[in-house]
């Protein structure tokens, strides 16, 4: 999906070898891919321990290596259902007040086994926490800057302009740019319904979103959702060399994590995803799904799916809400349509079993017998 092809080039240069010194790479390998420039020096014996993958017909990066998720601070399994419904209370009038803090912190943060990546966090984790609140509500959000870097929250909905995050405006009231050590209380209703993002809105404005100033932002309908496994899945990637193009994609940031975990779900039941597109340098992401079919709810602001599909294609910013069950037991892989990105971490399984039972630890020996093993994608 680039515009520019010789910036993919220097990418795949990049990542055969070409420029290992740089250290914020120095833990990609590739096995060997049918793509010739894939294939191009597997690190040039930079990392004997990852030679040997070249038996492996698909790209990966280094089987038997693990993020430290607990370094990390968050894990990508548990962003999944995590959801911030922050603290509440009644107003006057009797409506909901909802209430959150977020804090702005520089954090280093593990992307793929051994690449480390200077982040900018709301929270200390990326994507940002998951705030959801129902429509009508009243919304209070505190932000501290607490980064070394001016920021902002700027949030998707139907707001004043005070309230919009955007440097320049409201600044003599005590928002627009937020710097360090400042804080502002952003507040507006919830509304409309929907699945939405907030991220920051300082020039310039890629690199400060690309660090990992974004977050998904749910507003439920008054009359709610039916019960479902609701998961959260925000498609992200990361310029760790910061040449404005990404060296990992991923899932809830960490490249490859639900191959090596894939999401355990129940058979017959209802499963929606939230699905956010926080990728920036490239235009377009993707989802598509194996051995299923799903209703698809663009922006979630309809209570009726406008598509019944395997994939669905989201430019910047966008977003949308996925219900799906899956009648069979077994590992369905999930990944961006530009294969491109899933040879670079963004794919993953999800795995059906019984409700109550199935979890990611049970199912290795479901998944082994596959011959290139754990901790590859198909
Ligand atoms: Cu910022």
């Amino acid at each position: 999906m680039r515009a520019n092809g010789d910036k993919g080039i220097s990418r795949r240069k990049l990542l055969g070898g070409a420029a290992l010194a740089a250290p914020a790479v120095a833990g990609i390998a590739l096995a060997r891919g049918g793509d010739s420039a894939l294939a191009e020096p597997a690190a040039a014996g930079a990392h004997p321990g990852h030679a040997g993958h070249g038996e492996f017909p698909h790209a990966t990066f280094a089987a038997g290596r693990h993020v430290d998720h607990e370094r990390n601070g968050f894990h990508p399994t548990k962003l999944l259902r995590d959801f911030d419904y922050g603290r509440t209370s009644r107003l006057a009038s009797g409506r909901v007040l909802r209430e959150w803090e977020i804090v702005a912190q520089d954090r280093e943060i593990e992307v793929a086994p051994g690449v480390r990546y200077e982040a900018w966090t709301y929270n200390g984790r990326v994507p940002g926490p998951t705030l959801r609140a129902r429509e009508g509500e009243l919304l209070r959000i505190r932000f501290v800057n607490g980064s070394e870097h001016p920021h902002t929250m700027h949030f998707h909905g139907i707001h004043s302009a005070l309230m919009d995050g955007m440097p320049g405006i409201g600044e003599n009231r005590g928002g627009g740019q937020i710097e360090p050590g400042e804080a502002f209380t952003y507040e507006f209703d919830a509304t409309p319904f929907g699945l939405h993002l907030y991220h920051c809105h300082v020039a310039p404005l890629a690199a400060h979103i690309a660090r990992g100033l974004y977050g998904a932002f749910v507003i439920d309908p008054k009359q709610g959702r039916p019960e479902a496994d609701e998961l959260v899945m925000v498609m992200n990637g990361f310029d760790t060399n910061f040449d404005r193009a990404n060296e990992v994609y991923a899932v809830n940031s960490v490249g490859f994590h639900f191959v090596d975990e894939p999401i355990a779900v129940p058979r017959e039941e209802l499963v929606r995803i939230y699905l956010v597109n926080a990728l920036e340098y490239d235009p377009l992401n993707s989802f598509h799904l194996h051995g299923n079919f799903f209703d698809y709810f663009p922006t979630g602001t309809s209570l009726q799916p406008s598509e019944f599909t395997d994939t669905v294609i989201q430019g910047q910013g966008q977003r949308g809400i996925l219900e799906l069950r899956f009648p069979y037991d077994g590992d369905y892989m999930f990944h961006a349509h530009v294969s491109e990105f899933a040879e670079l971490g963004w794919s993953g399984f999800f795995r059906v079993g019984d409700p109550g039972e199935v979890s990611a630890a049970t199912a290795a020996s479901m998944y082994c017998e596959l011959p290139w093993g754990k901790g590859s994608p198909a």
